[in-house]
């Protein structure tokens, strides 16, 4: 090759390069471009490569020239990436731009649920008692929700809880109280058994403005050596003192629980009407709350305890009626309906 020719060979070359670069619109067009150019690969990397075949005269000349050509092009590469670049970061920039003169947005507060207070309210009571609060499965099986509730299969009071079944064939059923954590508890741990139990239960009846197929109980069980039913008298007539204050009368009446001998119902005059007679209390006066009673010996039989060594008491609240009693509410389908306009009035911030 004569010197011109390699001279002609770079400059043309040098031409193409600097007309590419200028075309290259964006970061990856400038990338391509350095690629095809100085890269390993690139033309000009390939040229001074070739450089050995050159003949001893024209090698350092074309060497002169070629690197010459080099620092040339990779200075024009630098600046023209950090022109785009700093293109690219404007236009973001732009995309992005907060106008500060806007009003702030106000962030939104979540409240709890009435029946959440009602919970978190009891839970503090008898945690105060010596309580320890539990959870259960919502999804049961017969053996906790009846069996082990001393309710057989062929027992008649099977069918007083309007069950809804999950699967016929495992008998898995949405439980109807809160009362199979009462044999769970117990299977887990030997005596004393001090616990509450809040959460859902489910039941297939008709909704009016006291029944819903969907409301809540807590729980309650505790298992000793000497629970008589004064224990148990005297611990809910305390709970309805702290939720209701000292002024509320306690009723006890006597009801049938195949878990329980004996069974109570578990009333307060009503706090509405001060026990005068009222649409919430029915014009009764009294408010039943739940039911209750010391735990059947077949209970502590089933799940390993000795009856004649422990006994103890158990209680189911009905929570929904705490919590209408509490906020005034008249219809317990308030509580699930989702109604924000209804709920906002009576939800706290944590
Ligand atoms: C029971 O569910 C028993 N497991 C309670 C119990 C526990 C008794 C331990 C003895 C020992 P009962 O079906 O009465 O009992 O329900 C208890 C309370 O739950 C009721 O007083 C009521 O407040 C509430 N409740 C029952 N059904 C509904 C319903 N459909 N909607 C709203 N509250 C209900």
């Amino acid at each position: 090759m004569s010197p011109t020719s390699v001279q002609d060979q770079l400059h043309a070359m040098r031409h193409r390069a600097l007309a590419g670069l200028d075309d290259a619109a964006g970061l990856a067009a400038i990338t391509d471009w350095e690629r095809s150019f100085l890269g390993a690969k690139g033309e000009l990397t390939t040229f001074l490569r070739g450089l050995g075949a050159l003949s001893a005269e024209e090698r350092p000349l074309a060497g002169r020239a070629g690197n010459a050509l080099k620092v040339e092009l990779t200075k024009a590469y630098e600046a023209k990436r950090t022109t785009l670049a700093a293109a690219a970061l404007d236009r973001r920039l732009d995309a992005d731009a907060v106008d500060i003169s806007l009003p702030g947005r106000r962030p939104v507060f979540g409240g709890s649920h009435p029946l959440s207070q009602v919970i978190d309210e009891l839970s503090e009571i008898f945690a105060l008692l010596g309580y320890q609060t539990v959870f259960g499965p919502e999804v049961e099986t017969a053996r906790y929700n009846f069996d082990l509730l001393n309710i057989p299969a062929d027992h008649p009071a099977r069918d007083v809880w309007d069950t809804l079944h999950v699967e016929a064939a495992e008998e898995l059923v949405l439980r109807t109280h809160t009362s199979p954590m009462q044999a769970r508890t117990m299977e887990r741990q030997p005596p004393p058994v001090r616990v509450v139990v809040p959460g859902k239960a489910f039941r297939y009846e008709a909704q009016d403005a006291s029944h819903e197929w969907m409301f809540h109980q807590l729980e309650g069980l505790a298992v000793d050596t000497n629970i008589t039913m004064s224990d148990l008298k005297g611990t809910l007539a305390e709970v309805a003192r702290q939720l209701f204050g000292p002024a509320r009368k306690i009723r006890f009446r006597c009801d049938f629980f195949p878990f329980t001998e004996p069974g109570v119902d578990f009333a307060i005059d009503c706090a509405i009407c001060d026990g005068r007679g009222c649409r919430v209390c029915k014009q009764t006066g009294w408010l039943e709350l739940g039911g209750a009673g010391m735990v059947h010996p077949n209970v502590l039989r089933g799940v390993g305890y000795d009856p004649d060594q422990v006994s103890g008491f158990a209680f189911g609240l009905g929570i929904d009626r705490i919590a209408m009693m509490r906020s005034g509410l008249d219809d317990i389908r308030a509580f699930a309906a989702n109604d924000l306009r209804v709920l906002r009035q009576f939800a706290r911030v944590a």
